[in-house]
C-alpha cells in the first residue's frame, strides 16, 4: 500500500523480511546492504538491545532505479522473531507491499518456522490482505549447514502458495539478492495490477490521477525489461558495518509519548540523530510520515498525502518544507534538517492520534 511517496516524487515500495527469531533476517539485510553501491542506498539503520539482537526493526533504504524521472525506492524491514515482540511485528508489517519469509533450516527450528508462519498469515488477514495474491517469496536459510532438512520437505511444510524460494546462506550471501529480486519483481507486477487503467485514458483527468499514470507507466517499463535490482549492485562491494542504535532506557525521548513499541520509529529516528545520522533520521522519518499519511482513517484512497496533511492539521509551509527535504540526498541532510523533520513527524503523530 505504501506506493506512491508524491513527497520525493518516486514509487516508494516496503519489503518486510519476516520469520523466527534467529533465523538470519538481520544477516541477510547486511549483505544486501554490503552488495548494494552506497549511491543507492541508503544507511542501514537497527534498532537493537546491548545484546545485538533487532528489539524493533532493522531499516535498509534502496534507491532501486530511475524510470522516466521517477525514482523507485525500496525500504527494507525486518521483524524481531521473538515471540513476545508481537506489536512491534504487526507495526512493521502494517503497510508492506511485499514479504520475504526466512525460514531457518535446521531440523531444530521446524516449529518455530511454523509458528512464525502461522504468526504471518494472520497477521496479513487482520490487516485485510489476500495472501494468496501477496507478493511473498521465501529463503530457506542456512543451507550452508550440515545438518538441514530436505529443500522438498521444507516447501510441504512451509510453502502452501507455491510461492517463489531460494535456498540462501545469510552469512555467505548466497541467493539473497536473488531473492529480493524477485519479490521486488513480483511488488512492481502487483502495482501495475492496481493502476492498470489510469494509464490508457487520455482524458483530461484530475490531479490526483496524474501521478498514477506516471506509477503506472513506470511500472509498465520496469516490468517489461525484467531486471531489476541490477543496476544497484556492486560485485566488488566494501563490506561496512550498519549502523547500531541502541535505545537508552532512561533518556529524554518524544517516544514516550506513546505506548512502549508503537513509540520505535520516532526512537529510531532521534537515535540516529543522537549519532549525528542525519540522512538516516531524515529517511526513517519521511517513511514514517508516509506511512502515517497512507494509514490516516476516514480519507480513502484517492485523498493526496497533501490533501490528507492539511486534514491533519500540520502547517502547510512546514508540510513544504518536509516534502523539500524528503528529496535531499541523505549525505546533505544536516542536523537542523533531522531535527525539524522529527518534530514535524512527532506534531503529525499526535494529531493523527485525535482522529
Ligand atoms: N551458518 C549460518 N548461520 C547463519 C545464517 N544466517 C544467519 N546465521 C546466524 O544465525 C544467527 C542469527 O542471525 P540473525 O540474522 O541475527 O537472525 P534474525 O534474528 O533472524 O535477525 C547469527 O549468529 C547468524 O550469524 C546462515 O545462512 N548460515
Ligand atoms: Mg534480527
Amino acid at each position: 500500500m505504501t506506493v506512491i511517496n508524491p513527497l520525493a516524487r518516486e514509487i516508494s515500495a516496503k519489503v518486510v523480511y519476516y520469520g523466527p527469531g534467529l533465523s538470519g533476517k538481520t544477516t541477510t539485510l547486511k549483505q544486501i546492504y554490503a552488495a548494494v553501491k552506497p549511491q543507492r542506498r541508503g544507511e542501514m539503520v537497527t534498532l537493537a538491545t546491548e545484546g545485538d539482537r533487532t528489539i524493533f526493526f532493522d531499516f535498509l533504504p534502496l534507491h532501486v532505479k530511475e524510470v522516466q524521472g521517477m525514482g523507485v525506492r525500496f525500504q527494507l524491514y525486518t521483524v524481531p522473531g521473538q515471540v513476545f515482540y508481537e506489536a512491534t511485528r504487526k507495526l512493521v508489517l502494517q503497510g508492506a507491499d511485499g514479504v520475504i519469509f526466512v525460514a531457518d533450516s535446521q531440523p531444530g527450528a521446524a516449529q518455530g518456522n511454523r509458528e512464525s508462519l502461522a504468526d504471518l498469515r494472520r497477521n496479513l488477514d487482520e490487516q485485510g490482505i489476500d495472501v494468496a495474491r501477496f507478493p511473498i517469496v521465501f529463503q530457506w536459510n542456512k543451507r550452508d549447514l550440515g545438518n538441514v532438512r530436505e529443500v522438498r520437505e521444507m516447501e510441504e511444510d512451509l510453502n502452501w502458495l507455491d510461492a517463489p524460494s531460494f535456498p540462501t546462506s545469510a552469512t555467505r550471501g548466497d541467493g539473497v539478492l536473488p531473492a529480493l529480486k524477485e519479490v521486488s519483481k513480483l511488488v512492481i507486477h502487483s502495482l501495475w495490477d492496481r493502476f492498470p487503467k489510469v494509464s490508457t485514458r487520455r482524458h483530461s483527468k484530475p490531479l490526483s490521477e496524474g501521478i498514477e499514470a506516471e506509477v503506472a507507466k513506470v511500472a509498465r517499463e520496469v516490468t517489461a525489461s525484467g531486471e531489476f535490482m541490477v543496476t544497484g549492485l556492486d560485485d566488488e562491494a566494501e563490506v561496512a558495518e550498519p549502523i547500531v542504535v541502541n535505545v537508552p532506557e532512561n533518556a529524554l525521548s518524544f517516544a514516550s509519548l506513546w505506548e512502549g513499541e508503537d513509540a520505535a520509529t520516532v526512537a529510531g529516528v532521534e537515535g540516529c540523530i543522537r549519532r549525528g545520522d542525519h540522512g538516516a533520521a531524515l529517511q526513517l522519518a519521511v517513511s514514517a510520515m508516509v506511512e502515517l499519511l497512507e494509514t490516516l482513517p476516514g480519507t480513502g484512497n484517492h485523498a493526496s498525502p497533501m490533501a490528507k496533511a492539511a486534514l491533519l492539521g500540520l502547517d502547510g509551509r512546514e508540510f513544504l518544507r518536509f516534502c523539500r527535504l524528503a528529496g535531499l540526498h541523505a549525505t546533505a541532510a544536516t542536523e537542523r534538517d533531522a531535527l525539524f523533520a522529527l518534530y514535524l513527524l512527532v506534531s503529525a503523530r499526535l494529531k493523527a492520534s485525535l482522529v
